[in-house]
């Protein structure tokens, strides 16, 4: 196979940024690398084969200024641009900028982006592609009064949703007539601060839904692909945790019918290169078009794991103008995939960021065990970005056997130096609705509920009964051993995690 560019020039930072150089690099393409002047000793910055500063360590001085990125490329001879995830990686001007440089966008077309960017113009190709979407309106509401017709229409309870929203920002839940007005105006203030346009729109609600979303490949030649489905239920705050590949969920039936869904609206947008249509999927197995990002996304591995195919690879492929080279037939799955992300979070408190020096760190090995990381023992994660550490991913013949895998990976990997993730992942794929694949995206707020006030005072009872008979047992034993448990905060606070691992 001819090499599809000689130089790329990498517009990100962290783990995506690695995963990138090493596809490069496995294509004998020379990479560049951009970073922030808190991204010196950074990962990605070590393996390129050239590193370009851009600037201060906030994004909106670095990562998020496109003239800095354009400049690097055209400095360093690069001949495309890979935007990973995140950052301008869905930002339309941004696509546009290196097409207008005579760089290769490793993405989709600007107007790809711009049309998906708008979710309810999302939504009306959907429509038009007879692609089942939730109920709602296909135009923002205007008023008050036509808000309650459309309510009433598609019944309550209803979601308001901005127009130029995206992943959970300026959505409200209205479960009553009554409640309407306020959440109109609320939802419309949120959506023009955040976004710059208080439109907003209805659909009904989809109680307790899964999260479930297509990967395609399309190339520049008229060919498009499904690569199956993700689970992405296991989410908190509309941030993924555990995503897997296969859905237990999903019939091969439904796969189809998703999969051909998916690339419909792909080909209706004249879209180009990796892109991940995301759907609703309620209890009876309904399934909703929810809105597609343009982008390799977060959970990508998943999917090569079971389908074999390397994404980063395919994405430089069809930017190069390449033919896919293979039809859906010639797409398996094999087998199963789960991948946990590891965040530099304390999730005893409340999931704050913990950035800082990692002292030590033993990543897991062994067979079907693969972990995406951008940092290394002796890296300090700066302050200013994500706090993704780490993915681990695994690969099973069967959704039982990866579950096994993961939870002794899990097992394996110590981090010291900062807080992490690991022990509610843990507590996630132990969990038995895990087991069951009973999922859904409130799985984590049940999860959670069990460690807020009102369960903690119980188990806080137990607590102290067990301090208490541990203290009397030693009473009658002075010696070093003998102290109350009052003398030890540590072990006071241990106790009052129940279930939780210490390390
Ligand atoms: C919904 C919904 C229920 N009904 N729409 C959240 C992110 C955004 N992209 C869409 N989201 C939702 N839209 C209707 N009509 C519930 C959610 C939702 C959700 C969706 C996917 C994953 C996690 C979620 C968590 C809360 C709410």
């Amino acid at each position: 196979m001819s090499v599809p560019f000689e130089k790329v020039l990498i517009a990100n930072r962290g783990e995506i940024a690695v995963r990138v150089i090493r596809a490069c690099r496995e294509l004998g393409i020379k990479t560049v690398a951009v970073f922030s002047e808190a991204d010196r000793e950074s990962l990605h910055v070590l393996l390129a084969d050239e590193a370009v500063p851009i600037g201060p360590p906030p994004a909106s001085e670095s990562y998020l200024v496109i003239d800095k990125l354009i400049s690097a490329a055209r400095a360093t001879g690069a001949q495309a641009v890979h935007p990973g995830y995140g950052f301008l990686a869905e930002n339309a001007t941004f696509a546009q900028a290196c097409l207008d440089a005579k760089l290769t966008f490793i993405g989709p077309p600007p107007a790809a982006i711009r049309a998906m960017g708008d979710k309810m113009a999302a939504r009306r190709v959907a429509i038009k592609m007879g692609v089942p979407v939730v109920p709602g309106t296909e135009q923002p509401v205007s008023d008050d009064a036509e808000a309650a017709r459309v309510a009433e229409r598609v019944g309550y309870p209803v979601m308001l949703k901005a127009a130029m929203g995206g992943g959970g920002k300026g959505m409200r839940l209205v479960r009553a007539p009554g409640e309407l007005t306020g959440a109109l105006r609320a939802a419309r203030s949120e959506a023009g601060a955040a976004f710059g346009d208080a439109a907003v729109y209805i659909e009904r609600y989809v109680e307790e839904p899964r999260h479930i979303e297509i990967q395609v490949l399309a190339d520049a030649h008229g060919g498009v692909v499904y690569l199956g489905e993700r689970e992405c239920s296991i989410q908190r705050r509309h941030q993924k945790l555990v995503e897997e590949s296969p859905s237990s969920f999903v019939t091969p039936e439904m796969r189809r019918r998703m999969g051909e869904a998916a690339c419909r609206v792909a080909a209706a947008v004249g879209y180009v290169n990796a892109g991940t249509v995301e759907f609703l999927v309620d209890r009876e197995r309904n399934f909703y078009f929810l809105e597609m990002n343009t982008r390799l996304q977060v959970e990508h591995p998943v999917t090569e794991l079971v389908t074999g195919r390397d994404l980063v690879r395919d994405q430089l492929r069809i930017a190069a103008g390449e033919k896919l080279g293979f039809g859906q037939d010639d797409v398996t799955l094999d087998g199963w995939a789960i991948e946990c992300r590891v965040n530099a979070e304390d999730p005893f408190a409340s999931f704050i960021p913990s950035p800082g020096k990692v002292l030590g760190l033993r990543a897991p090995g062994g067979p079907w065990v693969r972990d995406d990381t951008g940092v290394y023992a002796g890296y300090t994660i700066p302050r200013f970005y994500d706090t993704l550490m780490a993915k681990l991913i695994v690969w099973g013949t069967d959704r039982d056997a990866a579950i096994a895998r993961m939870s002794r990976a899990l097992g394996e990997y110590t981090v010291a130096g900062v807080q992490t993730t690991i022990p509610i992942l843990q507590r996630i794929i132990a969990h038995p609705d895990f087991a069951a694949g009973r999922l859904s995206t409130g799985f984590m707020d049940r999860l959670l509920a069990a460690d807020k006030p009102e369960a903690a005072g119980r188990h806080r009872k137990i607590a102290l009964i067990a301090a208490a008979l541990t203290a009397y047992e030693r009473a009658g034993r002075p010696g070093p051993a003998g102290g109350s448990p009052a003398a030890t905060p540590g072990a006071w606070r241990q106790a009052l995690r129940p279930g939780w691992r210490s390390r």
